[in-house]
């Protein structure tokens, strides 16, 4: 029997949050970290995201970690957004900046990691054989990385090219294919639009119409660069007091409080200027929380809708009547796509999908959509995905299915009952906002507290069952103030079948998290047992 390897803390992801995590632990606390991930890079959801089109929709400039200043400065921001290489490139040169390579372990998933109550040890296993303990682990295991493929009859026989756009491999080539895209949220908009002048036909299968605003991607002006640059410092204190953290102020005016002029004016303003989440929440106040707040920015989108798009039946499928709730969407173009003679559109709510063919898809209509290539665009298991693959056990064996099985729940978004010196980076009931400066704040309280158990000698550190308990609670009613608990979407875990639809975030925001964090780390970590 080989003995297994030990570390003061395993780390599990190496995206924005396990990178992080891995340098704070070991370069700050001296502490001997590994860091594993199942992917073949560095990156999280820029190494496997590869689809044509794929952007992240916040924009550049806090995109990224708050915490180098010198890379801030030395960054190369040219356009307003970053696309998936520009950011891998990001990533893989902070790897390299803070020489983390060598205690990064790719390839290599994480398959089970069992806690060991005799030891206060937690024993780790791989998926390549090996084994390992721990005092820490950190799981940063992204939020959107478990990809959701559904399992549509005669999946498997499909004889063309099929990807998930989460799993994109390095070289695809769709020119003069008949390509069919299943998904039209925030990924399938992004697909969509960019591999449509490409591809000899293109067939989109939607479920749900969406509301979607222009991105108002371009190149940045050197004047508007070298401002960001010198503003940076004011520019994060205002990012991390912020809600959404996106970078811009959120309205404090509610739609209903100005004349119906002044609010299509707004509306107007914001679509010209381009961002999904500038449009919900930079607009007026209440779009999120107010059901006619809320319709008048409906309303508007379907305008544009109309106006847009030529044929009118194609037209009426597109346009969304439900709640604007989903996370706000964002394109280059993508209502125009349909413009186009070579992009058809099927709406398989009315004209249901019966079965995936060898050659293609069949609807319920009985037509057969021929296809070369198949695209999920399907979306994720979010949040919870990744940790109800591995087998994880905390005190008395308890797994984390059956831990979570009335709903995934945390104190803080950050740890669990019963899963002593275990951390979660963006675990369930985290705060909902562009998430670099989240998984920043995270990993930097959980640094913190690390240090804290080292330095009073302590075994374990977990939260108390009152304190995830009232976590969750106000979790939910923070939720149920918002119309986001009303629509159907992965951010309350609606999208996978058979799921526990409930609350998976904090949506008051960074600066109320951040303030949460701060109070309990002051209060001696209140709500944790420390032994
Ligand atoms: P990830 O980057 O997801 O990394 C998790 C890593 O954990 C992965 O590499 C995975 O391989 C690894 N892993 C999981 N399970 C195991 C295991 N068992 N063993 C070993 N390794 C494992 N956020 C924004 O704020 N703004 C945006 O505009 C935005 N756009 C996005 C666009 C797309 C297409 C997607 C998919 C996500 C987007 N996001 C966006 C969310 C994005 O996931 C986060 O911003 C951020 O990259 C998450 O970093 P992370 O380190 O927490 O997780
Ligand atoms: P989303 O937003 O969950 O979108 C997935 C899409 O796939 C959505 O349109 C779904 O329709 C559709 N879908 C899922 N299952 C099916 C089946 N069985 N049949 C037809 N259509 C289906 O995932 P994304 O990747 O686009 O975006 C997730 C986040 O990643 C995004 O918010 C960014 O933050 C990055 P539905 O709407 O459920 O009817």
């Amino acid at each position: 029997m080989t003995l297994a390897t030990h570390y003061d803390a395993i780390v599990v992801g190496a995206g924005f949050g396990g990178m992080y995590m891995l340098k704070k632990l070991r370069d700050e606390q001296g502490l001997k970290v590994r860091l594993f991930d199942k992917a073949g890079g560095v990156g999280g959801t820029w190494y496997w995201n590869r689809y044509p089109g794929a952007l992240s929709d916040t924009e550049s400039f806090v995109y990224c970690y708050s915490w180098d200043k010198e890379l801030l400065q030395e960054m190369d921001i040219t356009t307003r957004y970053v696309t998936q290489p520009q950011i891998l490139s990001y990533l893989e040169h902070v790897a390299d900046r803070y020489n983390l390579r060598p205690d990064i372990q790719l390839n290599t998933g994480i398959t089970s990691a069992h806690f060991n109550e005799s030891a206060n040890l937690w024993e780790v296993k791989t998926d390549t054989g090996e084994a390992y303990t721990a005092k820490f682990i950190v799981t940063a295991l992204g939020l959107l990385s478990a990809t959701n493929i559904p399992n549509i009859k005669g999946r498997e026989t499909f004889q063309g090219e099929s990807y998930h756009t989460a799993n994109w491999p390095e070289k695809v080539s769709l020119e003069g294919k008949r390509v069919g895209v299943i998904g039209t949220g925030s990924t399938g908009v992004q697909v969509i639009t960019a591999i449509a002048p490409k591809v000899r036909h293109l067939t989109v299968f939607q479920r749900s119409p969406q509301y979607s605003v222009p991105v108002g991607n371009g190149p940045l002006t050197p004047q508007y660069v070298e401002d960001v640059k010198k503003n940076y410092h004011e520019i994060w204190e205002q990012v991390k007091g912020s809600v959404v953290a996106f970078g811009f102020e959120e309205s404090t005016v509610p739609a209903m409080s100005v004349s119906a002029e002044e609010r299509q004016a707004v509306f107007q303003k914001a679509w010209d200027n381009g961002g999904g989440f500038r449009f919900m929440f930079e607009t007026f106040c209440d779009i999120a929380t107010d059901e006619q707040a809320n319709k008048a920015a409906q309303d508007f989108i379907r305008g544009k809708i109309v106006e847009i798009v030529k044929d009118p039946e194609t037209a009426r499928k597109l346009t969304p009547q439900e709640l604007y709730a989903k996370r706000p969407l964002c394109d280059s173009g993508y209502y125009a796509t349909y413009n186009r003679p070579n992009v058809d559109l099927v709406d398989v709510k009315a004209n249901p999908i019966v079965e995936i063919t060898p050659t293609g898809v069949k609807t319920a209509d009985g037509v057969e959509h021929a296809l070369d290539v198949l695209i999920f665009a399907t979306g994720f298991d979010a949040v919870d995905g990744n940790y109800t693959k591995i087998d994880i056990r905390g005190r008395k064996g308890l797994t984390i299915q059956d831990h979570w099985k009335g709903g995934p729940s945390s104190y803080l978004g950050v740890t669990n009952v019963n899963f002593p010196n275990m951390f979660m980076v963006l675990g369930p009931n985290g705060p909902f906002t562009n998430l670099p400066p989240s998984i920043e704040t995270q990993v930097e309280w959980i640094s913190a507290l690390v240090e804290n158990v080292n330095a009073r000698n302590l075994k374990t550190v977990e939260p108390t069952a009152e304190a995830v308990a009232s976590w969750t609670r106000t979790c939910q009613e923070i939720a149920n103030m918002t119309l986001f608990s009303k629509a159907e979407s992965w951010i309350f875990g609606a999208n996978i079948p058979g799921k526990q639809n409930t609350v998976y975030f904090y949506l008051a925001g960074l600066g109320a998290y951040r303030q949460q964090l701060a109070e309990v780390q002051s209060d001696d970590y209140r709500g944790f047992q420390l032994q």
